[in-house]
């Protein structure tokens, strides 16, 4: 079997998605997504110039060893475009190797290790008052596991919080916009937004919380150590992971559980904190972090040291990376918890797919591969638009932060 053709499509139905569809001799396709929040064209680049031309003619059963070609092969290892290049074509070929089988993708994995994949949704609110309100929309609405999030007094603007009744999209504007930070104002806030929530929704729901890499250790420690009365299910990025070594003290220092690593790329960038258990949820997607050949062996580290996954699952990870995450999620013996924000209507027409959402849960389907497909046509007519994610300013001076 040889690799005829591959092809980029970029396109922006509500917000932007890289997709790469791979075609064969057999008359078999497979698709995957390599959607770079913020950077898109980046990856669409590496991938039309640099790796579409070494694909063609190769046999697409060969993952393992196009894996190594496209990762050894380039020389300059690692980092977000190159990876999520990969993962595309990962994906894809993983998605041809189950349709070749006519199996689920599940099932090339090891099979099922579980009925169903337990989804957070996000609550977040301008204020308490409306995050309670939107934890207990969730919870009446069969949710197990959700993230709350709130606006801080005194601050303008503050991850994860929409413009009221809108859907959360953080890559909001064709120039980046602007954000004020305040660590005190938020650390005074967050225990309070806590105890409302775990008063409000009782003691049956998982609550989490995401940081956003906006503390220091210490400052992440202090706030870990103040959530600890209300028991959260984890908390997420306490501080940026380029030092891993920083987690240490966040860890001496607090049994809030925590889970880092959606911006990861690799197992080098989680090596570390998983093997001295600084983390308990290892968040890498398919999508960022080399595909399901990748992620499987993160995960396999992970196990080793009762790590579980918790891939994260933004709308800017595109319908196909949801799918092939939902057959992967139903597999990996050490599974945490799958992250879930919906997507529009239009979104999901753009990429037809047989996962569907149920009171909480997310379930795989049935049919071979991966289970979801790109209509080009109806993509045509959403062309890519510039969009950029936010930055983030201290409020007293100025100076930049994480976002
Ligand atoms: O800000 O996906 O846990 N979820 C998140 C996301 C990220 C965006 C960045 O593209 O932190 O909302
Ligand atoms: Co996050």
């Amino acid at each position: 079997m040889k690799i005829t053709q591959a092809r980029v499509i970029v396109c922006c139905p509500g917000r932007n998605f890289v997709t790469l569809k791979i075609e064969t001799d057999a008359g078999l396709h497979g698709v995957g997504d390599a959607t770079l929040n913020g950077r898109e064209l980046a990856v669409a680049g590496y991938l039309q110039n640099h790796v579409l031309p070494c694909l063609i003619g190769r046999d697409p059963q060969q993952i393992e060893d196009i894996w190594h070609y496209l990762y050894k092969g380039a020389y300059w290892r690692r980092g977000p475009v190159t990876m999520s290049a990969i993962a595309a074509v990962d994906t894809a070929l993983w998605d041809i190797k189950a349709k070749i089988a006519g199996q689920p993708l599940y099932q090339l994995l090891g099979g099922r290790s579980r009925t169903g994949v337990m989804a957070y949704g996000h609550a977040t609110g301008r204020d308490i008052a409306e995050t309670v309100e939107e934890v207990l929309r969730h919870k009446e609405a069969g949710y197990r596991a959700i993230r709350a999030q709130s606006g801080v007094p005194g601050l303008e603007k503050v991850y994860g919080v929409s413009t009221q009744g809108r859907l959360y999209e953080p890559a909001d504007a064709a120039l980046p916009s602007e954000h004020d930070w305040d660590s005190s104002k938020y650390l005074r806030h967050t225990p309070r937004l806590f105890e409302a929530v775990r008063g409000a929704v009782g003691e049956d729901v998982h609550l989490l919380h995401d940081v956003h890499h906006r503390l220091t250790p210490v400052q992440a420690a202090q706030l870990g150590r103040s959530l600890e009365p209300y028991r959260l299910f984890w908390m997420e990025d306490p501080t940026p992971a380029e030092n891993q070594e920083a987690f240490a003290l966040i860890r001496q220092h607090t049994t809030t559980p925590i889970a880092v690593g959606e911006v990861f790329n690799s197992i080098w960038d989680c090596k570390t904190l998983i093997e001295k258990q600084w983390i308990d949820y290892i968040r890498t997607t398919v999508t960022h972090a080399g595909g399901i050949t990748h992620l499987r062996r993160i995960a396999d580290l992970a196990a080793l040291y009762q790590v579980k996954t918790g891939s994260h699952g933004a709308t800017d990870l595109s319908p196909i990376c949801m799918g092939a995450a939902l057959h992967f999620d139903t597999w990996v013996p050490n599974f945490g918890l799958q992250e879930y924000m919906p997507h529009s209507e239009l979104m999901l027409s753009v990429f037809p797919h047989d996962w569907r959402f149920e009171r909480g849960m997310l379930y795989c389907g049935e049919s071979p591969g991966h289970g979801v497909d790109i209509d080009e046509q109806l993509a045509a007519r959403y062309p890519y638009q510039r969009a950029y994610l936010p930055i983030n300013r201290l409020q007293h001076d100025g100076s930049l932060h994480d976002w």
